[in-house]
């Protein structure tokens, strides 16, 4: 069976990470060899880049500094981890990858979506997730959900936008599930923690099988 390339998305505080023990788990019961990663981040030098990206700092980052570091960091979680999982016929698990850099750099911040796609064929080539998950939640859900977990902790770069920041995030990450519904899976994540788990779990399952059945 060749290797699948599986992304979660969606925004601050949705439950994306909390959800990842799960998909691991439904992995390793199908017998799937699976590498679990995130961006920005998932090598070491991309974990650098991620510091830049996440601390706040006196001197203010353009969008376009943004946009590169987020594809820089991409660069060099591609092709040293990511290609080479799934050459061996494992699969990747990515906690965001570039839906991500659409819904936050382009609808949120306002960068064009042609820059991002001629970045995206750089540096991917024509590598793209074959299945996306999408947690979708109300902003104001969501935003507790981030507040409550981040108590006593130091707020960074994104956690610092407003609610209308977030609230372009979620629709640009619902119209692009809407243009391509055979690669997103979009779940209701505002609902409780084991109905979420639930879903994810059996979403899985069938993909698994199916994945099997094709090789
Ligand atoms: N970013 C970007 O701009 N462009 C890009 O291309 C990429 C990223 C790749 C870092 O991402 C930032 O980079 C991110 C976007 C930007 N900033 N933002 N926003 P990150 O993924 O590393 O951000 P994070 O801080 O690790 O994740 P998150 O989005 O804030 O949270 P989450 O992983 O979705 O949520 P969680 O930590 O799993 O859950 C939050 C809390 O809610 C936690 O206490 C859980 O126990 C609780 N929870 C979870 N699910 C539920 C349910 N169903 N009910 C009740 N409570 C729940």
């Amino acid at each position: 069976m060749k290797g699948r390339f599986i992304t979660v998305e969606g925004g601050e505080g949705v439950g994306k990470t909390t959800q990842l023990s799960v998909i691991k788990q439904v992995l390793a019961e199908g017998g799937v060899e699976c590498v679990m990663t995130r961006e920005p981040g998932g090598t070491p030098r991309a974990e650098q880049i991620r510091e830049l990206l996440l601390t706040p700092t006196q001197e203010p980052m353009p969008p376009t500094c943004e946009l590169l570091l987020m594809f820089a960091a991409r660069a060099t979680h591609l092709e040293n981890v990511i290609k080479p999982a799934l050459e061996r016929g494992a699969w990747v698990v990515s906690d965001r990858f570039t839906d991500a850099t659409y819904a936050y750099q382009g609808s949120a911040r306002g960068m064009s979506v042609a820059d991002i796609a001629v970045l995206e064929d750089l540096v991917q080539r024509s590598l793209r997730p074959d299945l996306t998950l999408l947690l979708d939640a109300p902003v104001e859900v969501a935003l507790e959900r981030a507040r409550q977990r981040n108590q006593g902790q130091q707020t960074d770069r994104f956690e610092l936008e407003r609610a209308g920041f977030f609230e372009r995030v979620r629709s640009g990450y619902l119209a692009r599930a809407a243009q391509e519904p055979q690669r997103f899976r979009v779940i209701d994540a505002s609902r409780p923690l084991k109905d979420v788990s639930e879903t994810l779990r059996s979403l899985l399952a069938t993909y698994v099988a199916e994945a099997k059945r094709h090789g």
